[in-house]
């Protein structure tokens, strides 16, 4: 395919309810979309679901805005290139770092290459299964009576497993108060980074609750730390924001830092490292689930797709539009089945369509690059 032009899109939409966790409230999503269009006119779409601010990791939304169009766009606009895997032996590879914006990119250009070959995403990336399973992440609370009612609904509206983040001061009590009014749902926890090992009592104290996991307990670069902390409780570790490479699943697996992988593909730079990650998870033997950012419809597209492949093996953090925005920017939304899953679509690419109206009544800056 040749790439005729790249359009990038900064988009700002209000979340339906303000989304707490260890390192901030987000009232607003800013993500950067991303739009490619080739020479006989398919285009793919794409997106860098990053934050604000530099508070997940080191990348915000003026930094991948900055990485695509000075850097990663130029070098692709006018180029010859089979796919997105072609991205990265050139500019994915020249361009250090900022996988999250460069996610962006390498998504348009698999939903460019599935729709010129006439499949679903899903098909094209080898998925085994026409329904994912969905749960859903609930943030910090005012206290703990308005989040039993917030698991009452989300559990009404058929989510099957809730993800809880938790935080020094907002953990093991709020667990125990959980897991006394829901002992049979199934329930995990997400730190974000927020303790130290030296934590680890407190940590422990999660152990009688049954959580399937707890994520990222300690700092992103910690691999030394959670490992140390694998051996001193017994609730499984999985890793969301240590994993930025697959170098990091190896360590992580040297090390025992983990049981179990936050697989998000704009994390890891998109589709093609996401893949290659899966497949290691795999023969590793390392048990994945697809993560989420908060992402719009685009964005959910790829998730969706990931998480049909055979080495997901947990609920994912991919909820229905309606859990985020008012209005998702694609058609149709994502929707709930009443079995708690998603349907994997099998339109060709990611099998949703954008609503270019709407996305240009949210799009704050607007640059072709070609
Ligand atoms: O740590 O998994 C996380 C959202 C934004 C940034 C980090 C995380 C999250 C979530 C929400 O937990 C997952 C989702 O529903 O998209
Ligand atoms: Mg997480």
């Amino acid at each position: 395919m040749k790439i005729r032009n790249i359009d990038l899109y900064l988009v700002r939409m209000k979340l339906v309810s303000p989304f707490e966790t260890s390192f901030g409230v987000e009232t607003h999503r800013e993500t950067v979309i991303v739009r490619i269009e080739e020479e006989g006119g398919e285009v793919g779409w794409g997106e860098s679901p990053i934050m604000e601010g530099p508070w997940y990791s080191y990348e915000t939304s003026q930094t991948a805005w900055h990485v695509l169009r000075d850097f990663v766009a130029p070098k692709l606009v006018g180029s010859e290139i089979d796919g997105p895997k072609d991205m990265w032996k050139g500019v994915g590879k020249r361009v250090r770092g900022h996988n999250i914006a460069k996610a962006g990119v390498d998504k348009a250009l698999w939903d460019l290459k599935a729709k010129l070959e006439g499949k679903s995403l899903s098909s094209l990336l080898g998925g085994i299964r026409d329904r994912i399973h969905s749960g859903i992440s609930i943030g910090i609370k005012k206290n703990i009576d308005e989040l039993l009612k917030t698991i009452e609904r989300r559990l009404e509206e058929g989510y099957k497993r809730i993800k809880l983040k938790i935080k020094p001061g907002w953990d093991v009590e709020v667990i125990r108060r959980v897991r006394k009014e829901y002992p049979d749902v199934p329930l995990q926890v997400d730190a974000n980074a927020a303790y130290t090992l030296d934590d680890y009592l407190s940590l422990r104290k999660l152990d009688r609750f049954d959580l399937l996991m707890i994520e990222q307990p300690l700092d992103e670069d910690d691999l030394a730390d959670h490992s140390q902390l694998a051996r001193k409780i017994s609730t499984p570790i999985c890793l969301d924001e240590s994993i930025k490479t697959i170098y990091d699943v190896k360590a992580a697996y040297l090390l025992g830092s983990c049981e179990i992988i936050n697989l998000k593909p704009s994390r890891v730079g998109g589709i093609t490292k996401g893949l290659e990650i899966h497949d290691l998870c795999l023969s590793l033997g390392i048990p994945i689930w697809i993560g989420g950012m908060l992402e719009t419809g685009v964005g959910r597209g790829f998730l969706v797709s990931l998480a049909s492949l055979p080495g997901v093996k947990f609920p994912n953090d991919i909820s229905a539009s309606s859990r985020y925005f008012k209005e998702d920017i694609v058609e149709p939304e994502w929707s709930l089945n009443p079995d708690g899953t998603i349907s994997v679509p099998s339109a060709p690419g990611i099998g949703v369509e954008v609503k270019e109206e709407l996305l240009d009544r949210v799009t704050v800056r607007r640059e072709r690059i070609g």
